[in-house]
This record gives structure tokens, sequence and C-alpha cells, in this order.
């Protein structure tokens, strides 16, 4: 078991993540085991879950004339459009099934308010409105995490970023995540996270 001040952060292991969900990410089920595995390791254990009402503003269904993948312009800036995913309550939504849930301390739901994306477990897309999570993991001693999960170069990316200028330790496992990779965001991710201190291995 590693120090108490270490922590598993996993991102968003959900069914449409995965082949077969509404925002699938290519092996996205691949990593499983390997995180299950990880999860033993650590003394402090938070899944992240994307969890969005239904007509959120990042569904390209809520734009006319849009489809899924565009840009659009949000007060809080630029903001890819995704197929409707994550629903909350829905199937979709639900952990991969053989993700070892019972292993979490906290489970931690983002992007629930209707107009603002969350990528990141840490901010929403304003990049200043907290989820909470800093303060949990500071009133529970962590100063270092280890980031998994998907996907790399979207919820992955932010999370380990906003991690790493708050202060914390950070590496991302990227033999444990997974990237959709739209024009050039894994190599873009990879690149601002190695800039922002991460350390990817
Ligand atoms: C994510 C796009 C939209 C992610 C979540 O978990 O990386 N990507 N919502
Ligand atoms: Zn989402």
């Amino acid at each position: 078991m590693r120090p108490d001040t270490e922590a598993l952060l996993v991102i968003d292991v959900q069914n449409d993540f995965c082949p077969g969900g509404a925002l699938a990410v290519p092996g996205g089920d691949d990593i499983v085991p390997g995180i299950n595995a990880l999860m033993q390791d650590f003394p402090v254990v938070v899944l992240s879950q994307d969890w969005h009402p239904a007509g959120h503003s990042s569904f390209a269904s809520e734009h006319p004339g849009k489809d899924p993948y565009d840009m659009v312009e949000m007060p809080y800036g630029p903001q890819v459009l995704w197929p409707d995913h994550c629903i909350q309550g829905s199937h979709g939504a639900a952990f991969h099934p053989d993700l070892d849930t019972d292993r979490a301390d906290l489970i931690l739901r983002k992007g629930f308010r209707k107009t603002i994306d969350s990528y990141s477990a840490f901010f929403e897309n304003d990049h200043r409105t907290p989820t909470g999570l800093e303060g949990y993991l500071r009133s529970r001693g962590v100063t270092s995490v280890t980031v998994a999960g998907l996907a790399t170069d979207f919820c992955v990316n932010f999370s380990a970023v906003d991690a790493a200028k708050l202060g914390f330790a950070v590496e991302v496992r990227g033999d444990l995540s997974r990237a959709i990779d739209l024009n050039g965001s894994l190599a873009a991710a990879r690149s601002g996270m190695r800039e922002a201190g991460v350390i990817l291995t």
C-alpha cells in the first residue's frame, strides 16, 4: 500500500465512454482490469462520473444546425459539442460493470449544471467553479494524485492539469487511459500536461 498522501483518481469509466456507448472511446473497456488492480495499492480512491441532465448545453442536439464534434463559443470559452451522453440515471452514465466501485472512498459527479460542461474533476469548464474535490483531497492530507481513465485528451487531461496547477504532484497513467483523439487533441493534451509538470507514464 502506498502512503496516505497518495490518491488514485479514476476518471469517467462509464458505459457511454466504452465500446457500444454513446461517446465510445476506442478500447475504453481495456483499462478496467488494470485500474481495478491499481486501486488496491492506494489508500485514497476517488471515482469521477460524468453526470449530465437531459438537454445539457454540451450536447449537439441542443444546437440547431450543429453536429457532434462541432465547436461552439460558450460564455466561458470554446466548447466541443458531443453526442448526448452520460445522462443522469441512465445505463450509459453507470460505471462499467466490471469496475470495482466498492473500492472507492468517494464518487464525484460533475457536469450536472445544464449551462456549463465540466471536463475536469476539480473545476468546471469556466476554470473557476470548483467541484469540491480539492477540499476533499486536502482535508484527507493528500499531496499526490495518480490519474487514469477516460478520456486521456479530455477529462483525464483537464483533471491532471488542474491538479498540477493546484500544487499536487501528478502522474497520469497513459497505459490505463484511452483517448478520443479529435483533430490532434491527444498530442495537444500530452504536451499541455507535460508543460504543467504532469508525469506521463
Ligand atoms: C468526456 C467529453 C464529454 C470525458 C466527458 O470523460 O473525457 N469527454 N464529456
Ligand atoms: Zn460529458
